[in-house]
């Protein structure tokens, strides 16, 4: 039987791309250099595309596979993926949700510790020899019984907060619906943002969160707040968020999601008291595994015509 044709839109590991080869005849469009061209000679055979939540699908990608049945997205956000679009075509859409939970909170926490304490700054200081000629590295600020605010309370949001009560941190949240939780909601991040002293970014990317944290929340940050950001770079204005860096409202900060990535704003590069990831939250060997494992699950089932065990559409 003819294997149906994947269109692999973004680098996926070996191993995913080796597992995939059994069951797909897979189309390496990251790799390709006529990308026009693949897509062209894919018209009558490519059934299905993976993509990742940095990358998405839009409808004219959509529009040059007529054969196209189902995406699956690598990731957890699908906010890149032309949702209305691909439902309009009656296509399938699935992503990888729950197993790179865990994975993203404790990157969270990673960078509000290496922010407040300053980790990587240390590290330069041992290895320059500062630690020898110049003494005690200064001082830095506590993490452990700070007030922290979670933009978001999804499952991500809401693995940091259980991170963040065993740093006996008082815990709110920002979300548009109060939830059955023991941690104080508000309405806004501008709104929360008085009243906790680390602000840390954990909504869906998308139109309905686009600029959420916006400049009255900077404004509204106690001085000393820190700043983290691990869900989308566009839940945030950044224009507001480069300013409060600039002006040291924000004191220390923690980003793995840009806009543009990755050519983000070279600005983010000239600040000493911020740290910064290539968009790395989920990357470990084991979640990467466990994303691909559940996207090749939900193509498997889709051409065996059984239940997708994760769709969003
Ligand atoms: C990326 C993510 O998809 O899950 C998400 O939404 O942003 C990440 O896990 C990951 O970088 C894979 O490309």
């Amino acid at each position: 039987m003819t294997k149906p044709g994947l269109l692999v839109v973004g680098e996926l590991p070996a191993w995913d791309l080796e597992a995939l080869t059994d069951r797909f005849d897979l189309h390496l469009y990251y790799a390709a250099e006529d990308k026009s061209a693949m897509l062209m000679a894919g018209r009558d055979t490519i059934r299905a595309i993976c993509t990742k939540g940095e990358i998405g699908a839009s409808a004219e990608m959509m529009d040059a596979l007529p054969k196209l049945e189902i995406i699956a997205n690598y990731g957890v956000g699908y906010d890149l993926i032309d949702i209305p679009a691909a439902k309009a075509r009656g296509l399938r859409v699935t992503n990888t949700p729950d197993v790179l939970t865990e994975e993203v909170a404790d990157m969270a926490i990673g960078l509000l510790l290496a922010a407040a304490r300053r980790i990587p700054a240390g590290d330069a200081w041992v290895r320059d020899g500062s630690w020898r000629t110049k003494g005690m590295f200064p001082l830095q600020t506590r993490v452990w019984g700070k007030r922290i605010g979670i933009v978001g309370l999804g499952r991500i949001g809401s693995a940091i907060a259980r991170r963040a009560e065993a740093f006996r941190m008082p815990v709110s949240y920002s979300a548009r619906q109060k939830k059955p939780v023991p941690y104080d909601w508000y309405p806004t991040p501008a709104a929360m943002a008085p009243q906790v002293d680390v602000l840390m970014v954990a909504a869906a990317g998308g139109p309905a969160t686009m600029g959420l944290v916006d400049r009255a929340t900077f404004e509204a940050l106690q001085p000393g707040a820190i700043f983290c950001n691990v869900a989308r770079g566009t839940v945030v204005d950044e224009t507001a968020l480069l300013e409060a860096l600039r002006t040291r409202r924000i004191a220390a900060a923690g980003i793995d999601v840009f806009l543009n990535e990755p050519e983000i704003d070279p600005e983010f590069l000239t600040f000493d008291h911020v740290v910064l990831q290539p968009h790395a939250a989920s990357g470990t060997v084991e979640t990467r595994k466990d994303m691909g494992r559940l996207l090749r699950e939900n193509l498997e089932a889709h051409f065996d015509g059984r239940p997708l065990l994760t769709p969003v559409a």
